[in-house]
């Protein structure tokens, strides 16, 4: 079903109160920069005092990442039809590089502009894109070569740093004492670091002039490792409304970039209702609007048709593109033997226009042309793996790392032009191949980011594909992976729902959150340790509220303990009160404290044992 102008008019007005409540147990906090338009978004957790029998002691609030955008600030009125607050746009307009242009100018958007049928609801401040003025490149990795730090790069520097807020800061300090650590803290993430990540291509700051919504966030494999959730109406299926919910909802459990996969009709409102509402980078496959703009037939389209269609996209705002340039006509025989063939959507519409012409991708031969589009505009290249394998059977095959390779030489001409670029990865591979997919992918694409669809570690597990995928996702993340981009429940069977979008968010910043901490990242600990003390604790609220989804464990614990005394409660339903391990421990350890005063070890122990305490191993 496609949106009629009243599902719009609800949209407008009305966001469910599930999308935008405030996340529970957090407040919404800023942290400003050098200058005073520059305002960070984190989350801060309050915690309770510790009981006084363990200690009584203070606990301090725990500052976590923010993706959730100004719909959990309780200080920001939702109207969609405005769109979010631009607060880009100073640091755009001021670095004079840009100009806007007096109309949209690709054919199709100058058509849908002009035709109020299609666009039933207007924002209330109709905007006009910008465009790099003739000769200036606009990318940040443009401005960091040239070694200016911009306020993107500051911002996102105080973003990545906020789990090494004072906790980790005084930990050191009790760790070192007397040593002076300042701004060199180990791992303290500086603006100039990030300046430097970006000019070496090692990270990506999808940013496009014409998304001044967007909270500036970066990829790469020495940040955070991020989660990219993809939402997106088929002709059956979906409408805008829908889709706008679905992104504020998917951004509120951590989503760090939203893919807009809008196939069918409505394809160009859908997304403008989309950007103007995102505070995070949006991702779009650009050869999907371009097949339906000739009628489906992959045959049909041209390097005209596919050109109007980024233009268009750029000058809505579209962060970054995939783009699925590296499947060569020599490629694709490759794929004949295959078990599952050719699994990518864009991949198999470029795999059919190549065969059917007999002629080379013309995203290919059209590269350098697609980058000076990408340039004036900051569209983040995301190379696709329109070879990618689909089944477990045909991971590693030649034909996907033919293509790998291939997109290897692309980034250095990409690089060439300071087009900020990834590269996408697969897709179905089994753990002990996954490894060198890394391997392989840092040493041909000179370590750009990789940013990977899980890749599901098995194929038997149809409607459980969120869990195959993390496990997968998890392990290449550690490897270095810089964005995981999650996989549903309903992955293989049909299209998400709201729910599905949840689990399958929540199962990626777990994959995503286990590998920082594996890889170390400076502060992905903190949080873990606030939540197991206050486990250990039995302060339940705190437990529940430092979680990944703190309303279903809240939700899970009042199944059987629904009272609010059962909140203090020293136990939870799982063991009961006689056989919860963390009591038990509790009391060898107050047992042991009062031992240590008193004599006679083996008499203490037969006492204790005589007492007949059962421990349970639990995970
Ligand atoms: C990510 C890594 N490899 C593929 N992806 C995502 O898969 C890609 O970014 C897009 O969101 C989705 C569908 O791409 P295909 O099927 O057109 O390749
Ligand atoms: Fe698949």
């Amino acid at each position: 079903m496609n949106a009629m102008p009243s599902d719009l008019a609800r949209a407008a007005r009305e966001l469910s109160e599930a999308v935008t409540q405030p996340i529970a147990g957090s407040t919404k906090i800023h942290v400003t920069g050098s200058r005073p338009d520059l305002r960070v978004p984190m989350r801060e957790i309050a915690q309770a005092p510790t009981p006084t029998l363990f200690g009584g002691e203070t606990n301090p609030s725990i500052v976590v990442y923010d993706t959730s955008g100004p719909y959990t600030d309780p200080d920001h009125a939702v109207d969609l039809a405005r769109g979010l607050p631009a607060v880009r746009s100073g640091w755009i307009t001021e670095r004079g590089d840009v100009e806007r242009l007096d109309g949209l100018s690709s054919s199709f958007g100058r058509a849908r502009a002009d035709d109020a049928r299609l666009d039933p609801i207007r924002f209330a401040a109709p905007r006009m894109p910008l465009r790099a003025k003739a000769g200036f490149n606009v990318t940040q990795m443009h401005y960091a070569r040239r070694g200016i730090v911009t306020p993107e790069m500051e911002y996102i520097a105080i973003r990545e740093n906020q789990r090494l807020d004072a906790l980790v800061d005084s930990a050191l300090r009790a760790q070192h004492p007397g040593e002076s650590f300042g701004a060199s803290i180990p791992g303290r993430i500086t603006a100039e670091f990030v300046r430097d990540e970006v000019a070496r291509g090692r990270a990506i700051i999808p940013a496009n002039i014409n998304h001044p919504e967007v909270e500036p966030m970066i990829i790469g494999r020495n940040f955070l490792t991020k989660v990219n959730a993809n939402i997106g109406n088929s002709a059956v299926s979906s409408g805008i409304a829908e889709e706008v919910e679905k992104l504020v909802w998917a951004i509120r459990w951590g989503g760090d970039t939203v893919m807009d996969l809008s196939t069918g009709k409505h394809i160009h409102e859908t997304r403008e209702w989309i950007i103007r509402n995102a505070p995070v980078p949006i991702g779009t496959v650009p050869i999907y609007q371009a097949l339906e703009k000739v009628g489906g037939v992959a045959e049909d389209l041209t390097w005209e048709i596919f050109r109007d269609t980024l233009i268009e996209q750029a000058e809505q705002g579209v962060d970054y593109f995939t783009i699925h340039a590296g499947v060569l006509l020599r490629f694709v025989p490759l794929t004949a033997k295959r078990v599952t063939g050719i699994v990518s959507r864009g991949g198999s519409i470029m795999a059919k226009w190549c065969l059917a012409h007999h002629r080379e991708n013309f995203l290919y031969t059209h590269f350098e042309d697609i980058c000076e589009i990408m340039k004036a505009y900051d569209v983040s290249f995301s190379l696709g793996d329109g070879l990618r394998p689909g089944c477990i059977a045909d991971a590693n095959d030649a034909a996907q790392f033919g293509e790998l390779d291939t997109l290897g030489e692309l980034t250095k001409l990409a690089w060439k032009h300071d087009v900020q670029t990834m590269i996408e990865g697969p897709g179905h591979v089994p753990m002990h191949l996954i490894k060198e997919n890394m391997d392989r992918q840092l040493a041909m694409c000179d370590e750009a980011p990789f940013y990977t669809l899980g890749p599901l570690t098995t194929d038997i597990a149809p409607g459980y594909d969120h869990i195959t995928s993390a496990i997968g996702a998890a392990m290449i993340g550690w490897f270095g992976t810089a964005m995981l981009c999650y996989v549903t429940p309903k992955e293989h069977l049909g299209l998400p729902n709201r729910q599905d979008v949840r689990d399958g968010i929540i199962a990626y910043k777990i994959a995503a959150h286990a590998a920082d901490l594996a890889k170390g990242h400076p502060g992905a600990q903190v949080r873990d340790n606030a939540l197991s003390k206050a486990r250990f604790e039995f302060r339940w609220d705190d437990q529940f509220n430092l979680g990944l989804d703190p309303d279903k464990a809240r939700e899970y614990h009042d199944e059987t303990m629904p009272k609010d005394a059962h909140k203090s409660a020293h136990f939870c339903s799982m063991c009961g009160p006689k056989f919860c391990s963390m009591k038990i421990t509790q009391d060898v350890r107050d047992y042991a404290a009062g031992m240590e005063a008193s004599a006679g070890m083996e008499e203490k122990a037969l006492e204790f044992r005589a007492q007949g305490s059962e421990v349970y191993t639990k995970a």
